[in-house]
């Protein structure tokens, strides 16, 4: 019995210490971990990752590798790989590669895409995939002041409020953020929109003495569109004046700034008897061209008085302009950089209706993504996009 039992441990040990060079050695498992690293801010940058072998053998292994799109784009975010080698000398476990990425400026979202094994040779792969996460190292949106600017002042009125949006905070003495996307009582803010509103430093900051509301592509809360709306109802709100706002509009189809105003007391009864005043609107398929409106009328639909003015060339989106009412008893005109586009006088308004803009109303800031009127956004449509506001002002 003991001599049989030598036999065979001698056999055992035999074939697992010595064997064949080259031929009974284990075959090693290829591994890559996942990296996140800052993106850089220009030209590519290098991440760095690492390949290793679980075990070193006698000969050479190679194992390839792809990336594969995540949030981050080929081409725009990094640089695409396909089935690129990686060789291991003998004796070698660890290889070290590089991926290209692409760095800017712009504030964005931290971006993932995926590198994959792909193959490998004298080598198994168990997990074929790691995921490399581009870190957002950008604070700012890029844009200038450049545009029309309004004169600070105007013969018969006074400053009666203004918001220069000078801080890094919306002023709670004069603006509330009113979240969500209107459901239950209003889904889609009546409009079919796409949006949902939210007052994250994603969809409302400050910087350079601008307001910023960034519309954003992302899924949130059932919706795949967020962005922010700001009113001061109950806070800030006006009968009369000289309204000035200056901001640069974002671009894009399916995309809805707004600026404007509703009844702070709905004395006729609710929308849209006691009115709306449009003082902006744009509709991404129209970039040049801004939209003054009033809406009134027994409802439930409104009725509209609506004309509009556009930029004989370029977009409203390229620079900063300056969109006003100056609004008195019975009448609204609306400007655009100061040039007069639109005059409603209570009398062009239906005979019928009541005229209810002779009441105090408050303001209405916000970037809307698609709609009945806009449509929704298409493959031109890029993301995020800016509603940049540098000061509303109201003289009276
Ligand atoms: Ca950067
Ligand atoms: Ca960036
Ligand atoms: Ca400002």
């Amino acid at each position: 019995m003991r001599s049989i039992y030598w036999i065979y441990v001698s056999i055992i040990f035999f074939a697992c210490s010595k064997g064949k060079k080259g031929e009974d050695e284990p075959i090693p498992v290829a591994s890559v971990s996942g990296v996140s690293l800052p993106e850089g801010n220009s030209g590519n940058t290098s991440f760095e990752l690492t390949l290793k072998l679980s075990a070193a053998i006698s000969k050479s292994v190679t194992v390839t590798y792809s990336t594969l799109e995540g949030t981050a784009t080929a081409g725009e975010d990094y640089v695409t790989a396909t089935n690129q080698p990686v060789v291991f000398q003998p004796g070698e476990t660890e290889k070290k590669f590089t991926l290209g990425i692409v760095g800017d400026i712009m504030r964005e979202d931290n971006e993932t895409f995926t590198l994959m094994l792909t193959g490998a040779t004298n080598a198994t792969i168990l997990q074929h995939t790691a995921t490399v996460t581009i870190l957002n190292d950008d604070t700012k949106i890029q844009f200038t002041d450049a545009g029309y600017d309004a004169p600070d002042n105007y013969p018969g009125y006074t400053l009666a409020w203004a918001d220069e949006f000078d801080g890094q905070a919306l002023d709670p003495a004069s603006w509330s953020n009113q979240d969500g996307d209107g459901c239950p009582n209003l889904c889609g803010w009546g409009n079919n929109e796409l949006e949902y509103y939210t007052s994250r430093p994603q969809n409302l900051f400050f910087q350079d003495g601008k307001l910023v509301i960034e519309a954003r592509k992302e899924n949130f809360n059932g919706k795949s569109y967020t962005s922010s709306k700001i009113l001061t109802a109950g806070k800030k709100y006006f009968r009369y004046g000289r309204i000035d706002i200056r901001a640069k509009l974002p671009r894009g189809k399916g995309i809805w700034p707004a600026f404007w105003m509703l009844p702070q007391n709905n004395v006729y009864g609710g929308w849209p008897t006691s009115g709306e005043i449009d003082i902006m609107e744009m509709v991404g398929h129209e970039p040049n061209r801004t939209h003054g409106t009033l809406h009134y009328g027994p409802g439930p639909g409104s009725t509209q008085y609506n004309r509009s003015t556009a930029l004989p060339t370029g977009a409203l989106h390229d620079e900063f302009h300056v969109y006003s009412i100056e609004w008195k008893e019975d009448q609204i005109k609306w400007f655009l950089d100061g040039n007069l586009f639109s005059t409603a006088n209570k009398s062009d308004l239906a005979q019928n209706a009541i005229y209810p803009f002779n009441e105090e109303f408050y303001f209405i800031i916000n970037l809307a993504v698609g709609g009945n009127w806009p449509g929704s956004p298409d493959a031109t449509t890029s993301f995020p996009q800016h509603l940049i506001v540098d000061y509303i002002r109201v003289y009276q």
